[in-house]
């Protein structure tokens, strides 16, 4: 009787746990950054929220039988907080209005809540639930191409490729989870564990790189604060990098006076 010492999927969502934990890094570094707005705080939630879902995943938490079929509890937890603020995080990028922000996370929150009510009910509940789920992605995909665009063109022009980087990270990315999704818990045509290798590989490409694309383009955000560091240059208003603003339109008011 040999009994393998590690579950297969422990490795694998302690592999997740451990990236997407590597994706705080640099939502951390923004918020340590000086910079004036680009609620971070949000951002660092994304990765974080994912993180710890997946550290409780990797100890065999919250796994629940559906049908027959083991699905973690965990994953749609993680999903009804992060995908709403992955896709709102793109609309305030794209200086969406308040109310579109809103309105985008929570259908986006509708979609996972329906999702998990299809996961759990059986054949034709179960396909009711899908079908709203999948409405609900189909209007958030809707705002994102056909909203979000008329926004973003107002914005300067950094500020408006971060959100289109944004856009298309949660547009094309997330068409694969309804696709998995039906060969997994819908049809079970796919073993729970493959289902949750492929998730745990969609979920860190979804959330890490998101993070580092935002740090990547942090001089779409504005420098706050006294110490405003010079980079290269102690010419003061002088734009760093890339010729994008770094203190746009800040005359310093709250300046250590010049030492002249
Ligand atoms: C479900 C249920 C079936 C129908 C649809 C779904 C969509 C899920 C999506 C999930 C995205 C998750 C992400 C996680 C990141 O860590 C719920 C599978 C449409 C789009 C991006």
């Amino acid at each position: 009787m040999s009994e393998s010492p590690i579950d297969l999927m422990t490795v694998v969502y302690s592999i997740g746990a451990f990236a997407l934990l590597v994706g705080t890094i640099p939502a951390i570094r923004l918020l340590g950054g000086g910079y004036r707005g680009g609620r971070f705080g949000f951002l660092l939630a994304i990765p974080a929220v994912a993180g710890i879902s997946y550290v409780s995943m990797a100890f065999g938490g919250g796994e629940v039988l559906f049908q027959g079929y083991p699905v973690p509890i965990e994953r749609y937890a993680d999903w009804l907080i992060t995908t709403p603020l992955l896709v709102g995080y793109a609309a305030y990028i794209a200086g969406m209005s308040r109310t579109w922000i809103i309105g985008a996370a929570v259908a986006d929150a509708l979609m996972i809540v329906f999702g998990g009510v299809a996961v759990a009910l059986a054949p034709p509940g179960q396909w009711i639930g899908f079908a709203a789920s999948a409405l609900c992605h189909l209007s958030l995909l809707g705002v994102l191409y056909g909203i979000l665009p008329s926004y973003a063109q107002e914005q300067p022009s950094e500020r408006r490729r971060l959100a289109r980087i944004l856009q298309n990270h949660v547009g094309l990315l997330w068409l694969a989870y309804p696709i998995v999704w039906l060969f997994g818990p819908g049809l079970q045509a796919i073993s729970a564990t493959a289902v949750g290798i492929v998730i745990t590989f969609m979920d860190v490409v979804a959330k890490t790189p998101y993070v580092y694309f935002v740090y990547r383009a942090r001089n779409v955000f504005e420098k706050a604060g006294p110490r405003a560091p010079a980079q290269g240059t102690a010419t003061q208003g002088t734009p760093t990098q890339g010729g994008m603003q770094t203190r746009p339109g800040v005359s310093e008011p709250s300046e250590v006076p010049a030492r002249t």
